[in-house]
């Protein structure tokens, strides 16, 4: 009984360490593009959120998933990101948390607010202009594919 115990323990400390080291988010690549209102209801619509970035690993752990889909084209490919300075120029928010964007892996130049009309982010990879997986305001009636995220339980909505 007391083995039982044990085995049990150290069967619940091993899932309970997956469940840790798995708190990475969960992506999903939607099959069609969407302008990025119509991205950003899709993934409501399953229980996820357009994509948010908090940091340079999780730009890469989205690139990383990014390339494995059949979405991704090596000549050059661009996808929704949940940021937009809508609510006030300039000034970025994540639609699915309603934080500032903090963290911000800008294309050169950007963002530059073209014809003051843009106001949604993308992220950008097109080798041939040194731009791998970097970030772009445009705007947000363009066509894009786009990923959504589940952060799971655990997570404190960063
Ligand atoms: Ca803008
Ligand atoms: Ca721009």
């Amino acid at each position: 009984m007391f083995r039982l115990k044990v085995v049990s323990l150290l069967i619940f400390g091993v899932l309970i360490s997956h469940v840790h080291l798995t708190d990475a988010k969960i992506y999903h690549m939607a099959e069609k593009g969407m302008n990025w209102f119509k991205a950003s209801e899709y993934c409501r619509s399953i229980g996820m959120r357009l994509i948010t970035i908090n940091s340079q690993e999780e730009n890469e752990e989205l690139a990383g998933f990014v390339k494995q889909t059949n979405k991704f084209e090596a000549d050059g490919c661009s996808f929704w990101l949940g940021g937009s300075d809508l609510g006030e120029e300039g000034c970025y928010t994540w639609s699915g948390t309603g934080r500032k964007v903090t963290f911000a892996n800008w294309s050169p130049g950007e963002p530059n607010n073209m014809n003051n009309a843009e106001h949604c982010l993308q992220l950008v990879y097109i080798p041939r202009f040194n731009q791998s997986w970097t970030w772009n305001d445009i705007e947000c009636h363009k066509t894009m594919y786009f990923v959504c995220e589940d952060t799971g339980c655990l997570e404190d909505s960063q």
